[in-house]
């Protein structure tokens, strides 16, 4: 890694202090949050791998201020992040406001020169994550977030964009290579090898993660995924679409964070989700008072990962077939019954692809949580290690068996069979 941190005219990084008085020069967030900027309450509550994040409140209401940091905060100096990563967050976000509409969080001012963007307060909303390992019910999450992925993947593809918007999209996230390159590094390539930043629950999945540095199955499934993950511009993607990029209340879901958004293979996004689900529904072990005390929370969990891609293929089987107007599949060599009727069982078998893609990407997600630098705290938070390897070692070998057997996962009501048989059949530490 170079160690050359990005200086640019007109950046730095924000504090308490100086983000008063930058906020203060622009009316309509001055009007946001009313009265003056002596009466305004600023704190940094970033809690994320990459960037600052301020709240600001002031006596009529509050802003978030999310500003990009030169380098991977988690990490510190020594892994420089281009600061270009809050231009792609920003477009991002604008055509997934135009796509889902209140879905994501309104932003109400983007500096590019500070990496800066000022969005909308969303209070009393909290990481789903947490909300997740609280074991709280989000009875709407699996319609919204199964229309969220439906639309933005859609409508960002060659199904419904002529070729020259979607190759314009395609040159517009080109440069956003750095980000790109965290993903191809952490989740496709450093937990099958040594890398100097992987992590693990040691010493108890020290044989786990010898194993799949010498999996030679394993490490050409994951390859053909990386592969794909660089050379498939399907649609445009959030890119980290897990449930700590989600900010919601049982009524109200909003997606946020999608700084890593790049033209790529659809199924990265929809694995994303899938796999913070079954790590979601692997960590309650880890988390319940008396066994058995959070069943039901489980059971609700992959119900609602069946909910979620089942949503998904229904809502974008539809957009689909409403909305043709992509350079893909042109309606006009599908005229009358016969042409039809291919054309449905084409769309058929392309989410079957989808479905396949999904599997091994979410397998991949899984892997990095447990493996690789980057964990999630469904799992972290459990300070028992015995109990936390026991959850991790469940959710491993679920992920290998898709990644290397994807072919014997037919459908997502097999995964969550699949979920229960590992769970109930792998001892404890
Ligand atoms: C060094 S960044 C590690 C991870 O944080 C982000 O949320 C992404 O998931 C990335 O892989
Ligand atoms: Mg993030």
């Amino acid at each position: 890694m170079s160690a050359t941190i990005e200086t640019r005219k007109g950046y730095a990084p924000q504090t308490p202090a100086t983000l008063a008085a930058y906020l203060s020069g622009i009316p309509a967030v001055r009007m946001i949050l009313g009265g003056e900027p002596a009466q305004w309450r600023v704190t940094e509550v970033g809690d994320g791998n990459l960037n600052l994040v301020f709240i600001v409140k002031g006596p009529s209401d509050g802003v978030a201020v999310k500003q990009a940091l030169p380098y991977v905060r988690l990490v510190g100096e020594s892994w420089p992040l281009p600061l270009s990563r809050a231009h792609y967050e920003h477009m991002a976000l604008t055509e997934q406001a135009r796509l889902t509409g209140r879905l994501v969080p309104a932003i109400h001012h983007y500096d590019e020169k500070l990496a800066l963007i000022v969005m909308e307060l969303l209070e009393p909303h909290i990481i789903m994550r947490r909300g997740m390992i609280a074991a709280t019910i989000y009875p709407k999450f699996a319609d919204d977030i199964s229309t969220f992925m439906a639309r933005t993947l859609y409508f960002t593809s060659d199904l419904a964009l002529t070729a020259e918007k979607k190759k314009a999209m395609i040159a517009a996230f080109a440069g956003n290579t750095a980000l790109c390159k965290i993903t191809e590094d952490l989740i496709f390539t450093d937990p099958y090898r040594v890398a100097e930043l992987n992590r693990w629950t040691s010493p108890q999945l020290d044989p786990y993660a010898a194993r799949w540095r010498e999996d030679v199955e394993l490490k050409v499934a994951v390859s053909r995924l990386k592969l794909k993950f660089l050379s498939s511009a399907e649609a445009m993607l959030h890119g980290d679409l897990h449930t700590g990029s989600v900010m919601l209340t049982p009524e109200d879901t909003r997606i946020i964070d999608p700084e890593f958004a790049f033209m790529g293979p659809m199924g990265f996004d929809v694995g994303a989700v899938i796999a913070n689900f079954l790590i979601n529904y692997f960590s309650h072990d880890g988390h319940e008072e008396r066994p058995g005390e959070r069943d039901k929370y489980r059971e609700r969990v992959l119900a609602m990962m069946e909910q979620i891609w089942t949503g998904f293929r229904a809502k974008f089987l539809d957009l689909w077939r409403q909305n043709p107007t992509g350079d893909a599949y042109p309606p006009s060599l599908f005229a009358g019954e016969a042409g039809a009727a291919a054309l449905e069982a084409e769309r058929q078998a392309y989410m079957d692809r989808l479905w396949t893609d999904t599997l091994g990407f979410a397998a991949a997600k899984m892997i990095r949580r447990i493996l690789g630098l980057a964990h999630n705290i469904d799992l972290e938070l459990i300070t028992d290690k015995d109990r936390r390897a026991t959850c991790e070692a469940r959710a491993l070998t679920l992920a290998r068996d898709m990644m290397v057997h994807t072919g014997d996962y037919t459908s997502i009501v097999i995964v969550a069979e699949a979920a229960r048989k590992v769970r109930s059949e792998m001892k404890s530490y």
